[in-house]
């Protein structure tokens, strides 16, 4: 309802709309309105009011809150609801119990803050307040499991052209789920499935971008860095890249769901991966090998030769650079 005030109040462009128009148009009360109305000011709004004439919308706020983050992907259809928490365990977590629900739309769901944010194997993922995009989409797709990995692909390249736009700042990607900048982490991608052998119930795309922070715990400050920090401390919008990652990343979905095309995606990848012609070291559960990354095929595989000569398509891994 916010969100619909909001819509009606920017669309008189600094002029009034009266109560009862608002109360007619929203089927809601005056009453009603006028609550929600205190409800913006409490959210910073600046919102005068004159009898005989009703609201004003005085000054705006294009920060990152549930009213604008509803307000920046109401045309979006592959996001069916938003939902903003200010502290949340975990975005990734809320994901899986509206999921694991029986009917459920597609969603959004970001937090100012996490308290449990996880990265891959249970690890930890700093989430101070306010200071990065924690966000995870729920998503139905209606393609076979093994194709999952592909959503990863999908948002790193999403989130990179996000970033390069808002910002300015030249990012990398290293295969398949960081985004770096100037060979630190800004970007983390954590993919989470719910399927059955051959048809996937939900899947979680979790996102977590160090937009604004200034400040990492010493264990991850040498390896971890933010889009301010890049731009000398500057305070960054995260709602712009929100709404930005959301417009490029359902073209890719789409194209992929629709078309069958990924090249786009794997295009993309290749040309911004600083994992490729390097020697790497492919780690999976205890063991480690050295190899050299030759390619991302069309599939998000990272193939690569190994020390015998051979070829060799890694499907999912931690690879250090
Ligand atoms: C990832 O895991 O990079 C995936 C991170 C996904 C986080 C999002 S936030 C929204 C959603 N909800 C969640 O609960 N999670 C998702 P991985 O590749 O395993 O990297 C984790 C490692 O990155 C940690 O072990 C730290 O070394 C480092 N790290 C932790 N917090 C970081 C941060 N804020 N920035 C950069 N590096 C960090």
């Amino acid at each position: 309802m916010k969100a619909e005030i909001m819509s009606l109040l920017r669309a008189k462009q600094g002029e009034y709309v009266s109560g009862e128009e608002i109360s007619k148009q929203l089927n809601v009360s005056r009453t009603s309105v006028w609550k929600y109305i205190n409800m913006l000011r409490s959210e910073g709004y600046e919102i005068s009011s004159v009898t005989n004439k009703g609201y004003r919308l005085v000054s705006d706020v294009k920060e990152l809150n549930e009213v604008e983050l509803k307000y920046a992907l109401k045309e979006c259809s592959l996001v069916q609801e938003c939902f903003f928490f200010d502290t949340i365990d975990s975005t990734n977590q809320k994901a899986k119990s509206i999921g694991n629900g029986l009917e459920f739309q597609q969603c959004l769901i970001v937090s100012n803050e996490q308290t449990k944010g996880r990265g891959r194997l249970g690890r930890q993922w700093d989430s101070e307040k306010g200071a990065g995009i924690w966000m995870s989409l729920l998503l139905k797709p209606d393609f076979a499991p093994d194709l999952a990995s592909r959503i990863t692909l999908m948002a790193a390249a999403a989130m990179s052209e996000a970033i390069e736009i808002e910002t300015g700042i030249e990012t990398a990607i290293k295969w398949p789920n960081d985004i770096v900048v100037n060979g630190k982490k800004v970007c983390g991608i954590l993919t989470e499935l719910n399927a059955e052998l051959n048809h996937i119930n939900y899947l979680v795309l979790g996102i977590g971008v160090n937009v604004n922070t200034r400040q990492f715990d010493a264990e991850i400050q040498e390896k971890a860095t933010s889009l301010s920090l890049e731009l000398n401390n500057q305070w960054i919008n995260r709602l712009n890249i929100i709404k930005l990652f959301v417009e490029k990343f359902e073209i890719y979905y789409n194209q992929f769901v629709n078309e069958n095309d990924f090249r786009p995606v794997i295009e993309y990848n290749r040309r911004k991966s600083i994992t490729l012609n390097k020697d790497v070291e492919i780690i999976s559960g205890n063991t480690r090998k050295k190899a050299f990354a030759l390619d991302i095929d069309m599939d998000g595989n990272l193939i690569v030769k190994n020390s015998d000569g051979s070829n060799e398509a890694i499907y999912y891994g931690e690879v250090s650079v």
